[in-house]
């Protein structure tokens, strides 16, 4: 993506007049920089924001530094045609075509879609079916790491067009022993599109390590994912009870959520235990606006 647009370069990717864009950058609908001559200049983040909170198709998504969109969505991206992403998606994930995935995960944000959503949604499904298709046998291995990278990079992808701002932190992680790193990758970048300022310690990560990291970062916000299948769950649970109890005393919230969150057991004092994304943005977005 690039860093900044002028106004021509807007209104040719979105298909519209440069002169609507400088209107609507006049009357504010738009926030622009100026340079030292005089010309206007749009931040990619605003543009994108712009552009998917107004829901208008991206023509030409290489004016604004993603050519991979056009690959994947040659039609443009008109919101609400997501019907078959899953699908798509994995075709794509087990053919190692990382320019489309990421072209389509892009494409679809472009059109409104709330991260959110395509996480607990095309890339979760598409995932999974990877993960049924070599249960039990070690062949997908090489599939797997490549297709979590590929969805890796179009989150990163994801993330370069969000700018939360002087909002909150937020610092989290996966589980120790844990080598999942796409859950802990998703929360930060969900957070940031709720408005927090997201620090990713990654996969396996010690509980007094985000510990530290929360105290660090001065963070409102802390979260845990847990997806690997532990060998002592009983250590895990009080490993992870202590903290909530520690982050509580220090106004901190604590998320936890992830396909092993089932070892914590009965509900805890402190901890909000989180199935999906979408509970995770409603639960940051919140606490954002409760702060305003
Ligand atoms: C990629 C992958 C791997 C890669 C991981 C690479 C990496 N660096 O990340 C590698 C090859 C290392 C791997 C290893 C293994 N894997 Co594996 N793997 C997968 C696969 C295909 C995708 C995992 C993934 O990233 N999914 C995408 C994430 C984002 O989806 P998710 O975890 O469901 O998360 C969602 C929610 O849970 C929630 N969420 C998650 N975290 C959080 C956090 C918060 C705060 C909140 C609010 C929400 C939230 O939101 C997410 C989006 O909706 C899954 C299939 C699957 N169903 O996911 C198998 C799968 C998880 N693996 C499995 C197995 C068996 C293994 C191995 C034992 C294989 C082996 N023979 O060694 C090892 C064990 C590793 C370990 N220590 O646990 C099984 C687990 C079965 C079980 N009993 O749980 C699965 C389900 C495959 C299957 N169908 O059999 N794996």
């Amino acid at each position: 993506m690039r860093t900044n647009l002028s106004p021509k370069m807007l209104a040719r990717a979105i298909g519209v007049s440069e002169s609507s864009v400088k209107r609507w950058a006049d009357e504010g609908a738009i926030r622009a920089a100026r340079t030292n001559g005089g010309h206007r200049r749009i931040a990619i983040a605003e543009a994108v924001r712009f552009i998917r909170r107004s829901s208008l198709p991206v023509i030409r998504p290489e004016l604004l530094g993603a050519p991979e969109v056009s690959e994947a969505l040659p039609s443009g991206t008109a919101p609400g045609s997501d019907l078959g992403d899953a699908d798509r998606l994995h075709d794509l994930l087990i053919d190692g075509r990382s320019f489309a995935a990421r072209g389509l995960i892009l494409g679809r944000y472009l059109a409104g879609a709330r991260v959110a959503a395509l996480c607990d949604g095309p890339i979760r499904q598409a995932l999974a079916r990877i993960g049924e298709r070599w249960r039990g046998t070690d062949d997908g291995i090489f599939i797997e790491h490549r297709a979590t990278e590929i969805c890796a990079q179009a989150l990163a992808a994801v993330r370069v067009t969000l700018d939360p701002g002087e909002g909150p932190v937020a610092v989290g992680g996966g589980g120790p022993d844990d080598p999942y790193r796409l859950p802990s990758s998703m929360a930060a970048v969900v957070l940031e599109e709720s408005g927090f300022r997201a620090v990713d310690l990654g996969a396996q990560t010690p509980l007094v390590s985000l510990r530290q990291g929360v105290g660090a970062h001065a963070a409102r916000l802390a979260w845990l994912s847990l997806s690997a299948v532990v060998a002592d769950p009983g250590v895990l649970a009080r490993g992870v009870d202590r903290l909530a109890r520690e982050l509580q005393g220090d106004g901190v919230r604590l998320v936890v959520g992830g396909r092993a969150r089932a070892v914590l057991g009965r509900p805890r004092r402190g901890l909000f235990v989180a199935e999906s994304m979408a509970e995770l943005s409603a639960f940051a977005t919140a606490l954002v606006e409760a702060d305003r």
